[in-house]
């Protein structure tokens, strides 16, 4: 990465010895060091700064948290990780068809009412209620089971 154009180590100016502004071998792996070492610092600083930077930075290889206020999101693994999706909060949903039927383990209520999920289509089977604002974990009976929600428990 760095060159320094004009030198090289071990070349015949070294040998000459008669001007005072030679760099000689030890001079050189000072500055070969020297160099190595900032490199290291900035790939450092670098590093720090990305981490630093990723939890407000979304990016592609990020866990898939996201879920946008007043939504109600379902997750495919649990404590919220995995593939999302994302569901209108005023919309209920009688069947959340082939891809995402029995498939969620975990729930974001971003609406501001009661989501009810059931485990059968238009709203049968077991119901569960999650509180505006609560990350539910889907287990037993609910977990890959959910088929159906109803925005405020009307269904
Ligand atoms: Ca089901």
């Amino acid at each position: 990465m760095f060159t320094i154009s004009g030198y090289t180590p071990g070349s015949r100016r070294r040998h000459h010895g008669h001007a005072s502004t030679d760099i000689n071998a030890q001079q050189w792996e000072w500055i070969v060091m020297n160099l190595s070492f900032k490199t290291t610092i900035v790939g450092v600083v670098l590093a720090s700064t990305a981490v630093l930077a990723a939890p407000g930075t979304a990016s592609a290889d990020e866990p898939v948290t996201r879920c946008d206020e007043g939504q109600i999101c379902l997750y495919d693994g649990h404590n919220l990780t995995g593939s999302n999706l994302q569901l209108q909060s005023r919309v209920d949903t009688p069947n959340l068809g082939w891809a995402w039927n029995d498939r969620a383990s975990s729930v974001w209520n971003r609406g501001a009412e009661l989501v009810c999920i059931y485990t059968d289509a238009d709203y049968s089977g077991h119901q569960y209620s999650i509180p505006p604002g609560a990350k539910q974990e889907l287990l037993f009976l609910y977990d890959n089971a959910v088929s159906s929600l109803s925005y405020g428990c009307a269904g």
